[in-house]
């Protein structure tokens, strides 16, 4: 009897990781502008997919990166500077050195209304782990991101990106089930090790 309650246990405990649900975030851009986007941060296998749209500025290209803090009221300048646990130089997205919320230029083109499309993956930003993004802010600025090249004083620090012109934090959206910072393995380990728990129990107890 308790061996076949310890099955169903270990089946129901198995199940959320068998179904290997990546982790998603969303970030909603606001400004005291008009600018305003949503982002949305997918684990997949090649890293962190971010995607979304931003609309409001003339085409160019704009500097965009995770900054450390999540406090963005009101104006974006509370956010504290780009995230950088590893204490890097500043660089591009796909700079060997950079900081870990490096990630260049965000490019409107004039289709109607400018917006920008943002897509690509990251195989730096984490949604869990020390690199984690979770809880801080994305943060789009007034000028282009030199990507550390400019030679201005400010370039090996923001990229000489200027002032912030839209910002937001990176919270939860899906799955539902708490994001414990203990997670840091993936999902496929722990099954193994909660399988293998509550199997080797079920076997003592028969
Ligand atoms: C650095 O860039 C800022 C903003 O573009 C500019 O005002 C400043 O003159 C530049 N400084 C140098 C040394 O080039
Ligand atoms: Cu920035």
């Amino acid at each position: 009897m308790l061996a076949r309650w310890l099955n169903i246990i270990a089946i129901i405990c198995v199940i959320p990781y068998t179904k290997g649900e990546p982790r998603v975030a969303i970030a909603h851009l606001q400004s005291l502008q008009s600018v305003t986007g949503q982002i949305e941060l997918t684990e997949t296998a090649k890293g962190l997919h971010v995607y979304g749209v931003i609309t409001g500025l003339p085409p160019g290209a704009y500097g965009f990166h995770v900054h450390e803090l999540g406090d963005v009221t009101p104006d974006c300048n509370l956010a504290g500077r780009h995230f950088n646990p590893e204490g890097a130089t500043h660089g591009g997205r796909e700079s060997t050195i950079r900081h870990v919320g490096d990630l260049g230029n965000v490019l409107f083109v004039n289709d109607r209304a400018a917006s920008a499309t943002v897509d690509f993956e990251d195989s730096v930003l984490t949604l869990r782990g020390q690199n984690s993004i979770l809880g801080r802010s994305l943060v789009l600025h007034i000028h282009e991101d030199d990507l550390g090249l400019g030679g201005n004083s400010t370039s090996l620090t923001t990229g000489n990106s200027g002032p912030r012109v839209a910002c937001g934090v990176i919270g939860i959206k899906s799955p539902y089930e708490p994001w414990s910072a203990a997670s840091s393995v993936s999902p496929s380990v722990l099954l193994f090790i909660t399988s293998l728990t509550l199997f080797t129990l079920r076997w003592k107890l028969l």
